[in-house]
């Protein structure tokens, strides 16, 4: 009770301090107020599927690309899963070896150190087998050091299961660990030969545990 007392009087003392201080730093009370106003990460559902396309190369493995217009449109793997039978899919085909990079700007995807999921990659008809390479942010990157390869990615060795799953901290230990981006590489040379789509069809990909970074 007695604490409570001696920090409202610190209080006292230092808010007129940071009335003074604040435009003395270069940020206005406005862009100070704005970061309070930042999104809280995790709050809805959605905020755990991918929002923004990093990069999408189709021909990145050298392999067949997709034929199909309404495949290669890399904001059909953003948001939740919404793939169905006819057109349109919902989907975007890769490419035989080829890549999509999608990101979850604002948010990151944190590990869980448990040994549930950590990502789910929601992959639409055949199965065609991909490796998951994972982007981290500045202070994972340092904890992982050698990991890290010199596009700035961590490949996993760990395939998602047939649900599309990936326990990540399985594979790169600890709880924390932060990552804005993935990178969904289709192994070249596999699955089933798909003229109009090849590679592996993406529908949605989600983090299990999103944050602020
Ligand atoms: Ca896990
Ligand atoms: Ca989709």
């Amino acid at each position: 009770m007695g604490d409570d007392g001696a920090v409202g009087r610190r209080w006292h003392l230092v808010a007129p301090l940071l009335v003074v201080a604040l435009p003395a730093c270069g940020r206005t009370p406005v862009a100070w107020f704005e970061a309070f106003d930042a999104p809280r990460c995790g709050e809805r559902a959605e905020d755990g599927f991918a929002q923004v396309v990093v990069g999408y190369e189709p021909t990145a493995g050298g392999g067949a690309w997709p034929l199909r217009d309404d495949v290669i449109d890399p904001e059909a793997a953003l948001g939740p899963p919404d793939h169905q039978p006819t057109p349109p899919l919902g989907t975007v085909s890769i490419g035989d070896g080829g890549t999509l990079t999608i990101g979850f700007e604002p948010c990151v995807m944190a590990t869980s150190g448990s040994p549930a999921a950590d990502l789910v990659v929601y992959e639409a008809g055949f199965d065609e087998r991909v490796v998951v390479e994972l982007r981290p942010t500045p202070a994972t990157r340092d904890q992982l050091g050698d990991r890290v390869g010199r596009d700035g990615y961590v490949r996993l060795s760990t395939a998602p299961d047939r649900e599309g799953a990936i326990d990540v901290d399985a594979e790169l230990g600890g709880a924390g660990l932060q990552f804005d981006a993935v990178r969904i590489r289709d192994v070249a040379g596999q699955g089933l030969e798909t003229v109009n789509t090849p590679g592996a069809d993406i529908d949605a990909l989600e983090a299990m545990v999103v944050a602020n970074e």
